[in-house]
């Protein structure tokens, strides 16, 4: 069995990656021949009575998987990487090949852009926020606003002939987002560059957040404005397991938390009475093939506590100590497969789990960013597309934020060897190079948050 997910690999990864094959060769087989162990136990059936859920599920995010242990984990997620071997020969690139550096500061700035916590924002700061998001929706090649010209990407919707759609700033997130899993592993984007299940998952989307920010400041004229995050700890307000956020929504802004009881269940609220409308979606089994690209007009969808198969509520302050002693960044093989009772800070944080959390979160994914994932359900669970709710953009600013404060620490340690890469320790310098679908970047460019401008009104205790 392994050997075949390895021909697969091996296909996939093809002979514009023999060299970086070469370079990594021992991590990356090991990973996948582990891979082979889990597929053979063959749990994916075993799903039971709750297999809709399961379903979508299996096509989530984060790659999270329904039952079982670590092993079956492991190789459900190869497996689906395997389903996809040779099967995309020609995605398209939302992107803009060499477009300027959005958000990037020409000259260190006078003063830094300050990401405050959503649930310290007055009402009316919210709503102005809400109010960026719908502004990027307007901003289309026809509208003549300010950055109208990078709304000219190619749309999934177009190529794949399923009925175009007017692309907007807003929309090229949700593109590239989903982009960037139907690419994974392919000659264009190999292991050491996606953006999820990889060590470029920080940097990619702390370069997505920050020129979304600068593409909302210039859509409201305010070159200064500062995204919020969303503190997962909020959440707790509301009880130790809790079914609800209320510090996150509100009708006059982001809008309702949707219902359990419907698993399309519409926003409702400021967001979608001022016109928010998901334009380009993905849905189905597959999240690494253009097949379950869909595109059609409709509301956000969210089932904020509805997900039964994780501990109930975004990550905890508890699970957020966790990340704290996790001393080095990144470990081979560097991918979404590995487990180990080292596992890296990244690995860690983007919710692939140690073993020792096995018994409260069964599945890799439903921890840390995964997991905060689940808890707000719909499209930001069960979709690549999961941008399409602007609940997507807050979530990651907390991932963002927990990044810095471990990066702070691993400076101020004084360590030299944790020095390394600005504070980054074990980072693969050999892949600290570009971005997917932004060329542009290197992720080493992201890795010094107050460089790029902006800072954090607090970061989280340490334990
Ligand atoms: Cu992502």
């Amino acid at each position: 069995m392994s050997a075949t997910i390895e021909e697969h690999i091996k296909m996939r990864i093809s002979h514009g990656f023999r060299v970086l094959v070469g370079v990594v060769g021992v991590g990356l087989f090991a990973g996948h021949a582990a891979c082979g162990d889990g597929t053979s136990a063959g749990t994916d059936a075993s799903t039971g009575a709750d297999a809709n859920t399961s379903t979508d599920a299996n096509m989530s995010d984060m790659g999270h998987m329904p039952d079982g242990t670590v092993n079956s984990q492991h190789g459900q997620i190869c497996k689906m990487l395997e389903s996809t071997a040779g099967k995309n020969p020609g995605y398209v690139i939302p992107g803009v090949a060499g477009a300027p550096r959005w958000g990037f500061p020409t000259a260190p700035p006078a003063t830094r852009r300050v990401r405050k916590s959503w649930s310290t924002l007055a009402e009316a700061e919210k709503k102005r926020v809400v109010d960026a998001f719908i502004a990027l929706k307007r901003v289309t090649t026809k509208s003549g606003d300010p950055g109208s010209a990078r709304a000219g990407y190619k749309s999934f919707c177009d190529e794949l002939g399923l009925g175009g759609y007017e692309r907007n700033l807003y929309d090229f997130y949700v593109e590239a987002h989903v982009n960037a899993y139907i690419a994974m592993m392919t000659p264009q984007q190999g292991m050491m560059q996606m953006p999820h299940k990889g060590p470029h998952f920080l940097a990619w989307h702390r370069y997505l957040l920050l020129r979304l920010e600068a593409d909302m400041g210039e859509a409201i004229g305010d070159r200064n404005f500062a995204l919020p995050y969303w503190d997962w700890t909020d959440c707790y307000k509301d009880g130790p397991s809790p079914k609800t956020c209320t510090a996150l929504f509100g009708s006059g802004h982001l809008g309702s938390p949707g219902s359990c009881d419907d698993a399309t269940s519409s926003v409702t609220g400021y967001l979608t009475d001022q016109g928010f409308m998901v334009n380009v979606a993905q849905e189905g089994r597959d999240p690494f093939s253009t097949a379950g690209v869909k595109c059609a007009k409709r509301p956000v969808r969210r089932n904020v506590g509805c997900s039964t198969d994780i501990p109930a509520g975004p990550p905890d302050s508890a699970a957020i100590n966790g990340i704290f002693s996790r001393a080095v960044y990144d470990s081979a093989p560097y991918d979404g497969c590995y487990t180990d009772d080292a596992v890296s800070f990244r690995q860690y944080l983007e919710g692939f789990n140690d073993k020792d959390l096995v018994p409260i979160c069964v599945a890799a994914g439903c921890g840390m960013h995964g997991r905060a994932h689940f808890f707000i359900g719909g499209d930001v669970q069960k979709s690549t597309a999961a941008p399409n709710d602007p609940i997507f953009f807050l979530l990651h600013g907390e991932v963002d934020r927990l990044w810095a404060a471990w990066q702070e620490d691993n400076i101020k340690s004084g360590d030299p060897k944790r020095m390394v890469d600005s504070g980054n320790p074990g980072y693969p310098k050999d892949y600290a190079g570009p971005l997917f679908n932004f060329s542009e970047v290197k992720a080493s460019d992201v890795f010094d948050l107050k460089a790029l401008g902006y800072e954090y009104d607090t970061l989280p205790a340490r334990p």
